[in-house]
């Protein structure tokens, strides 16, 4: 039932094959009912490994344990806490090569970007909050900041590992201990996580994780003895997850979709402002909830700007997600691409323009070429859902004030860009997006000292920064 063994330095980091147990109060195991699904590679669809699917009875033995490590957990000194916190942010660095592999085979995404930007970013955060495990007492917080508890976390696919780092480090520095469950599509991060907590002599059950599906996400939720619930997933969960929550006392915080505005002022550095919004909505297949999906660019430059991007999309690579030349790697799922064309027709049926560079995809797995739509209006679905793909559509404005209500025009609210020289244009606009974070003159930058979060339908509650423990102090 259970093979998994920690890889150890001869074992070659893509050998991953065989089957993964639940990780529950220090041990990994099997499960109750024996029930198991496959995760695949998106790129090539074979079966990865085999992992254990969680039920009722697994869950609630994670959360009695995760209940049992609280006390002790809760009260050892913050110093203490930090010391487990620095070890496992030190292991993650050593073994983050191996770590990098693995989330590229199970998420698609191009081993350049987990190895420099997924795992030095995972790193970052157990460091960060390493850092403020011992100083909660006289950091405003109140007189006597104390956890939760025990804190249920449900993460997506899109960042795996990073995902959980946002989760598990706050409410570990905090003293609350933890059940997580990652994303059906890409269990495996987290499991080798799991071995990175044994290596690093975490007391049993302070972190557990369970494997599974939707549903096993739904009863950890609404488990009675979880007093914390953290998801990071789509809007039509999140809702689900703060109508199971209402009325019973847990503190909830929801990471949600978005559809970001990148506004292109005319004053903007051309080339800089490409590059930018390549990366906005190129990266991770755009499989970012914070993507700049929406190209807002003032009319008199939207021809120079456009013909640039597309010379620039010529160039992209899409393809074998381990060639660290591949700037575009695998869809994460059938369900995803489907959704991903499914939008796209609807774009094109719309009468918005679809332009996509020549690139050959490869037979197998799941694959979309970088594409954008000109002529995009407001009225189109392709400029108000969250399309969660390598999918840029474009509109045009005149005026800042246009601009802004463009970018205001959506029900989610987590970031947008700007692109200007004027730094007083830049402060003025910023003022009046409604976006948890805007970035200037940059786009998808990332620091584990800065609160990320959304207004509207894109959640609640921040996630990162101080604003982060927050989340996880009564
Ligand atoms: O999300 P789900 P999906 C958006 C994006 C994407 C769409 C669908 O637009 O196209 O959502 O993706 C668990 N109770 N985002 O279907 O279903 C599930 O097992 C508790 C944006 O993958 O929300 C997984 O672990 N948990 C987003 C996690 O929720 C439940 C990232 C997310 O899955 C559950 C991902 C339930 N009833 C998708 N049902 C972002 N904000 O970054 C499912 N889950």
């Amino acid at each position: 039932m259970f093979e998994y063994a920690p890889a150890p330095e001869s074992r070659s980091v893509v050998d991953i094959a065989g089957s993964y147990g639940l990780f529950i109060d220090g041990e990994f195991d099997g499960g109750k009912d024996g029930n198991v699904f496959k995760t695949v590679n998106p790129a090539t669809e074979e079966v990865l490994a085999e992992v254990t699917s969680a039920g009722s009875e697994d869950v609630d033995r994670a959360v009695a344990a995760a209940r049992r490590a609280f006390g002790p957990w809760s009260s050892l000194p913050g110093a203490e806490r930090a010391k487990y916190l620095f070890r496992i942010a030190r292991i993650i660095q050593e073994r983050s090569r191996e770590l990098a592999v693995l989330e590229s085979l199970d998420n698609g995404k191009p081993i350049r970007e987990s190895r420099d930007v997924d795992l030095p970013l995972v790193a970052a955060h157990f460091f960060y909050y390493a850092g403020w495990a011992d100083k909660l007492a006289y950091a405003g917080f109140g007189p006597d900041p104390r956890p939760l508890g025990v804190a249920a976390q449900v993460i997506p696919w899109n960042f795996p590992l990073l995902m959980l780092a946002w989760k598990v480090a706050p409410a570990l520095a905090t003293g609350n201990t933890v059940v997580l469950k990652p994303a059906e599509t890409t269990p495996l991060s987290a499991l080798f996580f799991a071995d990175v907590c044994r290596q690093a002599d975490l007391p049993p059950g302070v972190v557990n994780i369970v494997t599974g599906a939707g549903d096993t996400g739904a009863y950890l939720v609404q488990h009675p003895d979880v007093n914390k619930v953290a998801f990071t997933g789509s809007t039509e969960v999140g809702r689900e997850i703060a109508r199971t929550v209402a009325g019973t006392g847990k503190r909830l915080t929801l990471e949600l979709g978005g559809k970001a505005a990148n506004i292109v002022f005319d004053d903007a550095p051309i080339d800089q402002a490409v590059e930018g919004i390549v990366n906005g909505i190129f990266f991770n297949q755009g499989h970012v909830c914070c993507a700049g999906s929406r190209l807002l660019v003032q009319e008199s430059i939207a021809e120079e700007l456009l013909a640039s991007l597309k010379r620039r999309m010529a160039t992209l690579r899409v393809g074998d997600p381990l060639d660290k030349n591949t700037d575009i790697g695998a869809i994460n799922s059938a369900a995803q691409l489907a959704r991903i064309s499914e939008l796209s027709e609807i774009g094109a049926a719309e009468g918005a323009e679809r332009w996509s560079p020549a690139c050959s995809l490869p037979d197998r797995g799941f694959w979309f070429a970088p594409t954008i739509f000109t002529g995009v209006t407001q009225a189109h679905r392709i400029a108000r859902e969250e399309i969660f793909g390598p999918v840029l559509s474009v509109l045009t404005f005149r005026t800042p004030e246009e601009a802004v209500a463009k970018a205001n025009n959506t029900p989610y609210g987590l970031s947008a860009g700007i692109w200007s020289e004027k730094g007083s244009r830049i402060l003025a606009v910023a003022d009046r997006l409604r976006a948890g974070v805007v970035w200037a003159n940059t786009f998808n930058k990332f620091d584990p000292a800065s609160p990320f979060g959304g207004y509207k339908e894109s959640g609640y509650g921040r996630e990162g920064g101080r604003h982060g423990l927050e989340a996880y102090l009564a």
